[in-house]
């Protein structure tokens, strides 16, 4: 007996493929750095085409440590101007701010009354930004990864392109969205996947190696930003932690060459090697002045970008509102079904 296999019909033929979703964002909450840029907007714009991608500003993110209103306003105009310069295309991705959508914190509400408080004790990320503080800082900076769930969820997302740091987040995002669903016996939401690449997913600081490079750190020397100047990238790397031993090669016991060689992996994709290779004998000024160029010349295009697109903020603010007229309805989709399950209205 032969077994015959289904006939593809001509409409399936010609249907495009169905692309599986991703979601990201980045909170505006000062200067964008070479860390955000390495473990997350460059992976973003390297694969956006394989996927239906959501990019947002997460603006209500940003409200959970203090912050000025007008800088506050400005820097998530400025943070979608470095989306688009970095090279997010509006023809694969929907770029929006977060709460221009409500249903962010519609769901919020929702899922922070299914979260127990024992899987936020466990979270590492607010027990470092509260510092000695525990006690006063808001319990929005507490809640915060329940609400990165939502943004995440809303959207039925599949992967999550993130830096390392989010791995525990997007743990805690799968948890949630398991319990729910099997709460009510039903697929409310996707289950997510975090995507983080092996390079440039955890860039240090520049002044301390053993913590992560970050744009709330008070010392400026620590991070590059996307926006820095040749002479202020060449200031800044000049005098980046190392070492006495003047050895230009990936060592976990120092910190400090090995992040600046894992910066230079991660901008020329070349191995371990074939870098060690390269400075074999050379030192740490020869390798500093290579990476130095190697920085200006991948920053210096989009800060061109960057600067024509603020030129025209009218622009901006109509993609920004385009861009969240078009995810609303998914969100509102989502938040709906979870309200029903629940019992809500
Ligand atoms: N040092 C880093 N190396 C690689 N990836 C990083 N990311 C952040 N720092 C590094 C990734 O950037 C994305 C956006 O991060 P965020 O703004 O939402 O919050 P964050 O992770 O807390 O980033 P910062 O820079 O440290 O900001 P502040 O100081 O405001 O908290 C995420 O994908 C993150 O993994």
């Amino acid at each position: 007996m032969t077994m015959s296999t289904p006939e593809v019909t001509k409409e399936q033929a010609t249907q495009p493929p169905v692309k599986k979703r991703t979601f990201s964002g980045i909170q505006p909450t000062g200067n964008i750095h070479l860390g955000n840029y390495l473990g997350a907007i460059r992976n973003w714009v390297e694969t956006q085409d394989q996927y239906e991608n959501v990019f947002c500003i997460v603006d209500l993110h940003a409200i959970t440590l203090p912050i000025d209103p007008k800088e506050l306003h400005e820097n998530t105009r400025r943070l979608a101007a470095i989306y688009l310069a970095s090279g997010l295309d509006l023809q694969h991705c929907k770029l929006f701010v977060q709460s221009h959508v409500h249903q962010h914190t519609e769901l919020e509400w929702i899922l922070n009354c299914f979260t127990p408080m024992g899987w936020l004790n466990r979270m590492t990320q607010f027990k470092t930004k509260a510092g000695d503080s525990i006690d006063s800082v808001s319990n929005g900076l507490y809640s915060y990864p329940v609400l990165m769930a939502c943004d995440i969820l809303l959207y039925q997302t599949h992967y999550v392109p993130v830096g390392d740091d989010q791995r525990q987040h997007i743990e805690l995002t799968r948890d949630l969205a398991q319990r729910f669903n099997s709460l009510y016996n039903q697929q409310i939401f996707t289950i997510p996947q975090a995507q983080i690449r092996d390079v440039g997913a955890r860039i240090m600081s520049l002044e301390d190696p053993t913590k992560k490079m970050s744009k709330s750190d008070p010392n400026p020397s620590a991070y590059i930003t996307m926006l820095d100047d040749p002479k202020t990238i060449k200031k800044k790397i000049g005098r980046a932690t190392t070492d006495s031993l003047r050895l230009v090669k990936f060592d976990n016991e120092r910190p400090g060459i090995t992040n600046l060689l894992g910066i230079y992996q991660s901008l020329t994709r070349a191995s371990q090697e074939e870098i060690e290779a390269e400075f074999e004998g050379k030192g740490y000024g020869d390798f500093k002045a290579v990476l130095i160029d190697r920085l200006v010349d991948t920053l210096r295009p989009i800060q061109q970008r960057y600067n024509e697109i603020l030129s025209d903020r009218g622009e901006l603010e109509r993609l920004l509102k385009q861009g969240a007229d078009d995810v609303r309805p998914l969100a509102e989709r989502t938040v709906q079904r979870a309200k029903e399950v629940v019992g809500l209205g």
